[in-house]
């Protein structure tokens, strides 16, 4: 049994109220342990801590002494890779294949990635003019925008929320994060992370809680935070947007998806399968960037639909510590329920459910898990609520098209913007196409390929602004212009 607790100014604390909540295992619903709750006055403590630790030895550190303590950091998670990988697999149930190869060695990178950014982002420069001949420099210098409110769900928690924490901190901002209360345990890990690699008391916080009424609500609506950068559902985006709205500060949002793929007849067949399994069925369908509308051009249709389903009637379902296990379960019942009524909607809908669509067999002792088959669907009409909502789970709707134009407006009918993928071996297509679809990641060939200096975020609902690279460093510090007079 854990006890997770909130981590404010260096010290592991109870919450005020006393008040705890379940951390359930997905993949038995047995408990896992006990979360303490932060109060109102916890949220308050944590971000008057955050706010001293600006003006304390933190503030004082050049970039790169910083920079040097994050790297401190990567390797403290690298040194303590086996707890990480089982915390995060006990919280979400995904498999330990994955969280091995994309969410432990992620958090290190985004650290290491921002602690050596930093230290090459350049301010602007300009020689004035004056009447008197003698003219001025103006010189644009980089601050650290203050305390930062981290957000984070329960998909990809360490990765998510180091992809935040690493370019703040890196900046020169204290934080206090607030991890989704389904996945509280790596976050609260990195506490001692933090406490060993030198990280001064107070640079990062950690409350955890629930979102209205509840740490999350008291921490965005804080007036001691100075900019909130939040992933999550879209609707959760818009209220977080509403309290950034109170004194003006700073958003940054990352929001949902119903990306499309778009499988043309002239891609590698062999390579648009394998990125497609990987796009739709990867950690449970739980990837915001993760494929739920599939588009194959006409004469590849049948054959496509009929490969993916026999490749994904291949997965095996399993525990997160069995070496074999492609898909563990869902992260909660709660979101088993939801992605189940979708698979009951399909069916009303009119859809031919190809593969899977219900509940998978599995032992007796995982009878009370979040589990669900992993599931494909076609000829659904294009206004189904399967087509256009977000579903989270692992299954996609696949529909032929006949033409470019036909595929682009397809692609682009929706209310999200995240990602797309386009499968083709036309160079001339793939850019024409790319450049229609709006969204604001497009993978040509490929799914998921990062490298995190390059822009990444939402247009439409989801999302706003951008992060990775140079674009975390704008979003984590604030602009100063300096004109001196000669
Ligand atoms: P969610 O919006 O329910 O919760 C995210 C976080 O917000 C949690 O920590 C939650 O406690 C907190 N929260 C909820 N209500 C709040 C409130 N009123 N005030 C302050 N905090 C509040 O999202 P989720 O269910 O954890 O994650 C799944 C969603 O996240 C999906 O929609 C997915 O597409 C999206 N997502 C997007 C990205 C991206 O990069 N664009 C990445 C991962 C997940
Ligand atoms: O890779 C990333 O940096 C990132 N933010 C991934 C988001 C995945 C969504 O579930």
């Amino acid at each position: 049994m854990t006890e997770t607790k909130n981590f404010i100014n260096g010290c592991y604390c109870d919450s005020s109220s006393g008040k705890t909540f379940d951390n359930i295992n997905p993949c038995t619903g047995e408990l896992i342990g006990k979360v303490h709750e932060a109060s109102a006055k916890d949220v308050d403590r944590a971000v008057r801590a955050a706010r001293k630790a600006l003006y304390g030895p933190w503030g004082k550190m050049t970039d790169m002494e910083r920079g040097a303590i994050l790297h401190r950091v990567a390797d403290g998670i690298e040194a303590r890779f086996d707890e990480f990988l089982a915390a995060e697999c006990a919280d979400t149930g995904k498999p330990y294949k994955l969280a091995s190869h994309i969410d432990i060695p992620r958090g290190a990178a985004n650290f290491r990635l921002f602690a050596d950014a930093v230290a090459n982002f350049a301010t602007e420069a300009f020689q004035t003019p004056t009447p008197d001949g003698q003219g001025a420099f103006n010189v644009a210098v980089r601050k650290p925008k203050g305390v930062i409110a981290v957000i984070s769900p329960w998909n990809l928690p360490l990765l998510l929320m180091t992809w935040k924490v690493g370019p703040a901190l890196a900046s020169g901002n204290t934080v206090v994060v607030k991890p989704s209360e389904e996945t509280p345990l790596t976050t609260s890990l990195l506490g001692e992370v933090m406490n060993d690699a030198g990280v001064p008391p107070g640079v990062f916080n950690v409350v955890n809680g629930f979102g209205p009424d509840s740490a999350g609500a008291f921490l965005t609506e804080h007036s001691g935070v100075d900019a909130i950068t939040f992933t999550g559902e879209t609707r959760t985006g818009e209220i977080i947007a509403r309290a950034a709205a109170a004194g003006l500060r700073d958003v940054s949002l990352e929001c949902g998806g119903k990306n499309p793929s778009l499988v043309f007849a002239d891609c590698d067949l062999e390579k648009a399968i394998e990125g497609t399994l990987r796009s739709v069925f990867s950690n449970c369908g739980q990837v915001c960037l993760g494929t739920e509308r599939v588009y194959v051009e006409r004469p590849l249709f049948a054959e496509f639909v009929r490969r993916l389903a026999q490749e994904a009637s291949n997965f095996k379902l399993g525990v997160p510590t069995d070496p074999d296990t492609d898909m563990g379960p869902l992260v909660s019942r709660e979101h088993q329920k939801k992605v189940l009524a979708y698979y009951a909607l399909a069916r009303e809908e009119g859809a031919t459910v190809v593969l899977g669509g219900g509940v998978p067999d599995v032992p007796e002792s995982l009878a009370n898990g979040a589990w669900v088959e992993p599931t494909i669907w076609t000829d659904l009409p294009d206004d189904a609520r399967v087509v256009r909502e977000e579903i989270f789970g692992p299954c996609c709707h696949i529909r032929p098209f006949d033409t470019e134009e036909e595929v682009i407006e397809l692609a682009n009918d929706t209310t999200y913007g995240l990602a797309a993928a386009v499968w083709t071996e036309n160079v001339s297509r793939a850019l024409r196409v790319s450049r229609q679809i709006d969204c604001g990641i497009l993978w040509v060939n490929s799914w998921f390929l990062r490298d995190l200096r390059t822009p990444f975020g939402g247009t439409k609902h989801s999302g706003l602004g951008r992060e990775g690279g140079v674009h975390s460093l704008e979003f984590y510090t604030e602009l100063q212009n300096i004109c001196i007079k000669v």
